[in-house]
């Protein structure tokens, strides 16, 4: 288990290597070159600079969070051989520089979505949350500006202005694009990227969708034990692997994290692990780590992730906001310092046991 922070980078960051440095037990940070778009070849140049800048503040560049793939592929339109050779591309450019897990999601137009960015909770502190009849109630073309509101001048990774600014278009591309098809063009991406995985020795880790069922109608393929399982059996490549996000995954109460933990052994590649508290079907907030303030039994996920294990890079996923701090929601730095804290001493107390 390899403890790390989320990073989007200088300029894009309100929090800075050197704090993240100074949490104890991380030692790497997940990160991107977050002013790159879809389906661009990833420059050599920042990529090195980008781990030398890390590894210069004392930590280990432990993976990519994402490398986001162009929409084209999602669709399966001709054009997509070309983005899938630029992927490769980057890939390889990834490996060369001894870079090794790449976190990336297949959604159609949204990546994750929230109704709500800053809910205010009794402690005052604020939270994501997310309530299907209110965003039922939202026109998706204003969906960009309701998220925008309350992200404090922050981009949010899956809601830049250009893309949102296409989204009548983007809706319009997977007009055809049932479950079936995006599943089936997914499996051609992976096959397609498996010999260069293979040769450097990159980790594929597919971020489940987030809420775990379809949204705006849109077709959602990685939200649940049987559709992953059916996933990894597609491309039975150890390379091929989960991001095993329980905050995703638990959105919907049925989903039985641990049992998945235990059934994909070995193909999970990277954990981002918080809790939620389910308040109805399709509500919830997010909740602090601990296993007493939320609904997931988060011991009971890290035991499960320690008992199958698990090796690859951790991170407390995303915090609420508290000591009147101000950063991109999900991302500050005291709650998720705290859920840092929280993990690895699970980790050490389960490991002694
Ligand atoms: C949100 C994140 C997602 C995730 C992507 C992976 O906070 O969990 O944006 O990074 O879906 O590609």
């Amino acid at each position: 288990m390899d403890m790390t922070l989320r990073w989007y980078g200088k300029g894009f960051d309100s929090v800075s290597l050197k704090q993240i440095r100074q949490i104890p037990m991380v030692k790497g940070v997940i990160t991107t070159l977050y002013d790159t778009t879809p389906g661009e070849v990833w420059k050599k140049e920042r990529i090195r600079e980008m781990k030398q800048d890390v590894e210069a503040h004392g930590l280990k560049l432990s993976g990519i969070e994402s490398v986001n793939i162009h929409d084209d592929i999602k669709v399966g339109l001709p054009s997509r051989d070309q983005y899938i050779e630029n992927y490769i591309e980057t890939l390889t450019r990834l490996g060369e520089e001894d870079i090794h897990m790449v976190c990336y999601n297949f959604m159609p137009v949204f990546d994750w979505t929230r109704s709500d960015l800053k809910k205010m909770l009794p402690d005052g502190s604020t939270c994501l949350s997310y309530d299907q009849e209110l965003v039922d109630k939202i026109n998706v073309e204003n969906m960009l500006s309701s998220m925008e509101e309350k992200a404090d001048g922050f981009i949010l990774p899956g809601w830049e202005p250009e893309r949102m600014a296409r989204v009548k278009e983007l809706f319009e591309m997977y007009k055809d694009v049932d479950e079936e098809k995006l599943f089936q063009n997914l499996v051609y991406f992976l096959k397609a990227i498996m010999p260069t995985c293979k040769k450097y020795d990159i980790r594929m880790a597919i971020h489940p969708d987030d809420p775990a069922w379809p949204v705006f109608n849109l077709p959602r393929i990685i939200t649940g034990k049987e559709k992953i399982q059916r996933m990894l059996n597609a491309v039975p490549d150890m390379e091929n692997g989960l991001t095993l996000c329980t905050g995703s995954l638990g959105s919907n109460p049925n989903n039985d994290i641990i049992d998945m933990i235990h059934a994909f052994k070995g193909r999970i590649h990277f954990a981002h692990v918080r809790n939620v508290n389910h308040l109805a079907p399709g509500k919830f907030d997010e909740a602090p780590h601990p296993t007493e303030l939320g609904s997931l039994d988060i011991y009971g996920i890290m035991k499960a992730l320690h008992d199958t294990g698990f090796d690859g890079p951790i991170r407390p996923d995303h915090g609420r906001m508290i000591w009147d701090e101000v950063a991109m929601p999900g991302y500050g730095l005291y709650d998720r310092a705290l859920g840092a804290r929280y993990l690895s001493g699970l980790w050490e107390a389960i490991s002694k046991k």
